[in-house]
Parts: C-alpha cells; sequence; structure tokens
C-alpha cells in the first residue's frame, strides 16, 4: 500500500539486561532485515526514563544495547545505528505528536495501564505519552516498516492513527508545501506526509513467555531472574534456567493443535523454532511424543549455540567502550542530517517561522 520508499526502524529501550524476547522478537529481525533494505537501529534511551527517572550506569545500559545489536550483526557502516537523545528532533516531533494525539488514545494503552498500575494520577506524564515519542522516533525518518514483537502492537496502530490524523489534518498545507505523495487507506485516497507504518510480527516466537508462567511475556522488569534468559547468562544459567522451566506432565504432542491450552510447552517450542529458524510443525514433527527430559537438554543445547558467539562478542565490546561509543555519535550524525530535514518539512507544513 505504501508509496513511500521502504525503510525498516525499530529501538530497543535500555533498562536493564536484554533478554530471549527482545532477541527473537525484535534484535534477530533486525539483522535478517538489513538484507536488501535501508535499516534505522536506535537505542530509545529517552523512552528509558519514562517509567522510571534515575537509572544506575544508564550510559553503561545504552552501550550495551548497542554491543549487543552488533555482536548480533547488524553492521553500522550499512545501516544506522545512535542513541535516540543525540537526535533531538524525535523529541520535537513527539511535541507536535502530543497536539494531534488524543489523550483518550493514550489512557487506552495496555503498556501504560499495565505500568502504571492503580495509582495511574502518580504516573508520569512521559509514560502517557509514550506512545507519541514512539511514534516520532519512527516517522521522523518516515520509516515504513517496524519489526516488533508483539506486545507492540498496539503502539504501532497508535503510531497509523498519529500519522493518519497528521496527513488528514494538514493535508492542504502539505499540498501546498509541496510535500507528501498520494497513498489510498481503506478506500480512502490521502495526501499523505507520513506513511502508514507496518508492523513486522511474524514468526514462531512473536511473544516470548515467562519460564515460570506461560501467561506472562518474558520481561526485563520481572523480579525472577528464572522468568528469563539473558542475553549475557553463560552456559550454566541458560542449562539452569530451561530445566527449571516450567512444564506440564504430558510429553509433546506430534501436531501445534495439541500446544493449545499448554502455553508453556507452546512457548518452549516456540523459542526452539526461532532458535533454529523452523516452524513450530517442523519442531514437533521431530520431537512429537517425547518428553520434555529430551526436549529440554535439546534446547539448552541450541540456545548455547545460537547465544553463546553473541554473548562472547557483546562482553569483548564491552571491555574497551570506545568502538561502541564511536559508533553510536557516527551514527547520530547521520541519523540528525535525515531527522532535521523531515522537521524542516513538518515546521514548514505547520506554518512556524525558520
Ligand atoms: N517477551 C517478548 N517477546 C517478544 N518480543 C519482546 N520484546 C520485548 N519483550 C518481548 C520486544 O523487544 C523489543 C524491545 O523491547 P523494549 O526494551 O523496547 O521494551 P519492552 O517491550 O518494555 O521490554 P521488556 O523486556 O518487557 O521490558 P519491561 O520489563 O521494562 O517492560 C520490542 O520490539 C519488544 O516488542
Amino acid at each position: 500500500m505504501s508509496e513511500f520508499n521502504k525503510l525498516v526502524f525499530s529501538g530497543v529501550q535500555p533498562t536493564g539486561n536484554l533478554h530471549l524476547g527482545n532477541y527473537l522478537g525484535a534484535i534477530r529481525k533486525f539483522v535478517a532485515l538489513q538484507e536488501g533494505n535501508d535499516c534505522i537501529y536506535c537505542v530509545v534511551d529517552l523512552h528509558a526514563i519514562t517509567a522510571q527517572l534515575v537509572h544506575e550506569d544508564l550510559r553503561g545500559q545504552i552501550r550495551s544495547i548497542a554491543a549487543a545489536f552488533i555482536a548480533s550483526g547488524i553492521d553500522p557502516e550499512k545501516h544506522i545505528v545512535f542513541n535516540q537523545s543525540a537526535v533531538p528532533q524525535h523529541a520535537e516531533l513527539a511535541w507536535v505528536f502530543n497536539c494531534v494525539a488524543r489523550i483518550g488514545w493514550m489512557n487506552r494503552m495496555t503498556q501504560f495501564k499495565d505500568k502504571a498500575g492503580k495509582d495511574r494520577e502518580n504516573a508520569s506524564l512521559g509514560l502517557l505519552a509514550y506512545p507519541s515519542l514512539m511514534a516520532a522516533d519512527i516517522l521522523i525518518y518516515r520509516g515504513t516498516h517496524v519489526p516488533v514483537g508483539d506486545d507492540q502492537k498496539q503502539h504501532l496502530e497508535l503510531a497509523r492513527d498519529i500519522a493518519m490524523k497528521f496527513n488528514l489534518d494538514y493535508q492542504d498545507n502539505i499540498r501546498t508545501s509541496g510535500l507528501g505523495t498520494d497513498i489510498v487507506v481503506g478506500e480512502e485516497p490521502v495526501h499523505a506526509f507520513f506513511p502508514m507504518v507496518e508492523p513486522l510480527i511474524d514468526g514462531p516466537a512473536p511473544r516470548v513467555m515467562s519460564l515460570r508462567d506461560g501467561t506472562k511475556k518474558m520481561s526485563k522488569s520481572d523480579p525472577s531472574d528464572l522468568s528469563r534468559i539473558n542475553l549475557m547468562d553463560d552456559e550454566d544459567a541458560i542449562s539452569k534456567k530451561i530445566r527449571k522451566a516450567k512444564t506440564d506432565p504430558d510429553g509433546l504432542p506430534s501436531e501445534t493443535e495439541g500446544l493449545k491450552g499448554r502455553p508453556e510447552a507452546d512457548n518452549l517450542v516456540g523459542i526452539y523454532a526461532a532458535l533454529a529458524d523452523k516452524s513450530k510443525t517442523e519442531v514437533l514433527a521431530e520431537f512429537g511424543g517425547q518428553q520434555f527430559s529430551v526436549f529440554k537438554p535439546a534446547l539448552v543445547d541450541l540456545a548455547v549455540n545460537v547465544l553463546s558467539p553473541i554473548t562472547g562478542e557483546m562482553r569483548r565490546l564491552m571491555e574497551d567502550t570506545s568502538h561502541i561509543d564511536a559508533i553510536l555519535k557516527k551514527g547520530g550524525e547521520r541519523a540528525r542530517v535525515r531527522a532535521e530535514k523531515t522537521m524542516n518539512e513538518v515546521r514548514d507544513i505547520i506554518g512556524f517561522l525558520r
């Protein structure tokens, strides 16, 4: 549908240890999408202060996300890798989007409800406005495709709503400024300045679940470290966590239908499939009828094989951070040039003097 140039954008927050969910839901897809696409990958440090203002060693966390990108195989020469706060246009466009988006839209976001908890009045305004900044992150580059985990789907729908409302509110100005392009959204022709972003959420593990509770997302903020595999975990830790992962007493089914109502089994099969680059059907063709006592050791071997080279490279990069700092600095400079071009056009469309 998009007649905009294809541009892949995504980001990861420096809010603690990266885990297998971040890797399978996001970073692994970032790596695959490099081939044949223009990609921008961002450490979204402005987002990191929305839920919790003060972080221990925020700089170190920013560097470690960048290290994970590079160690996983992202090429910072061909593509752009940078940290969000180095490009102030993200925050400037987010302000414009705060004026486009409606409070009711933000109040409906499940992530806001989950993170704000019962004491909503005491949540930061930044936490409420988080999706507006996320829309700006993508649209400041007029990004068209966004690889994310399933938990970010709602925020991307909101990014589309924001883009659409801006396009409609400013349709005449976009035209008279000689900017934008004709697209069709649903049945409706729109002269659009911002594209309708498309989420890329496919794959066998779009939402990796906690190893302790198959109904809860694997998350950096889960108090139990046993609930997640961290990218910095060593072989022993990975083995212990998978061996202790909650399961049910039955063996594995031979078909995916048999995973219904068995969230823990479904999760482990999905993780295996994603790590092995297979479908769940293929994994069950191999392990159907087997007990977890057979499947779990195979999963440990696979996880260690896939993750340990990344962990090793991350450790090496973090020993002397000057290389990472240089990548982020150069990436920030390249991103700023693109962002300023869009922002100048937005200023013209809105009618700010410059
Ligand atoms: N469990 C998951 N399964 C699949 N994808 C996931 N992602 C996060 N958790 C899972 C994806 O990872 C990318 C980066 O996430 P983020 O750091 O920006 O934010 P998050 O979703 O808030 O991550 P966490 O780990 O769950 O942090 P907390 O505990 O702070 O809420 C995104 O593409 C996300 O979809």
